[in-house]
């Protein structure tokens, strides 16, 4: 097991199973953007603290699609690739878009309305409440969290210039986020 300890990590996976750990909850300190070489999706795993997450100043509650708080245990794995997605209709907790981005302002305006990936979201009825999703430029998948500064009723997408991304992890050579499925999320730790 690796702990991706504070601030921005460079960090080269081996062969065989790795288990990177993003975030300390005993560790009150924002936990950075890590990079990470050689993540294999068939062995390595990621997993996050939510509590780490929610020290980020970018981000507000740890969410799930549909709104609900994200606690400790069980990754759900949504992927999307089709827009109009409606991610609230379950309590996705890792959500991987389909297509490639060049930057983040272009990933969040496909997520926004009238966007090519536009989405349907749950509640998330409180300005900054942040999402763990997964995207990707054609040659790296970016991890991290999707934050609405504008809260949204249930059913509804996010209004433009509404979204922003904080990056927590990328995986340098993983070409398609939507390669990563829930076998390579350990269970959120608190
Ligand atoms: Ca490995
Ligand atoms: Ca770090
Ligand atoms: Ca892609």
């Amino acid at each position: 097991m690796i702990l991706a300890g504070a601030g921005d990590d460079t960090i080269t996976l081996g062969d065989g199973l790795d288990i990177l750990v993003w975030g300390d909850k005993s560790n009150a300190t924002e936990h950075g953007h890590d990079t990470v070489t050689g993540f294999d999706t068939a062995n390595d795993k990621l997993v996050f603290s939510t509590a780490s997450i929610e020290e980020l100043s970018s981000v507000g509650a740890h969410v799930a699609g549909d709104g609900s708080d994200v606690a400790a245990g069980a990754v759900t794995l949504l992927k999307v690739d089709t827009k109009a997605t409606d991610i609230g209709a379950a309590a996705n907790s890792v959500i991987t878009i389909d297509g490639n981005y060049a930057t983040t302002d272009d990933l969040t305006k496909a997520l926004e309305t009238g966007g090519d990936m536009e989405l349907i979201f749950g509640a998330l009825d409180t300005a900054n409440d942040s999402i763990l999703i997964a995207y990707d430029d054609g040659a790296d998948t970016h991890v991290g969290m999707l934050t609405t500064s504008a809260a949204i009723s249930d059913g509804n997408k996010a209004a433009s210039d509404t979204l922003s991304f904080t990056e927590l992890v990328t995986l340098t050579g993983v070409a398609d986020a939507t390669s990563l499925t829930v076998t390579d999320f350990g269970d959120f730790i608190a």
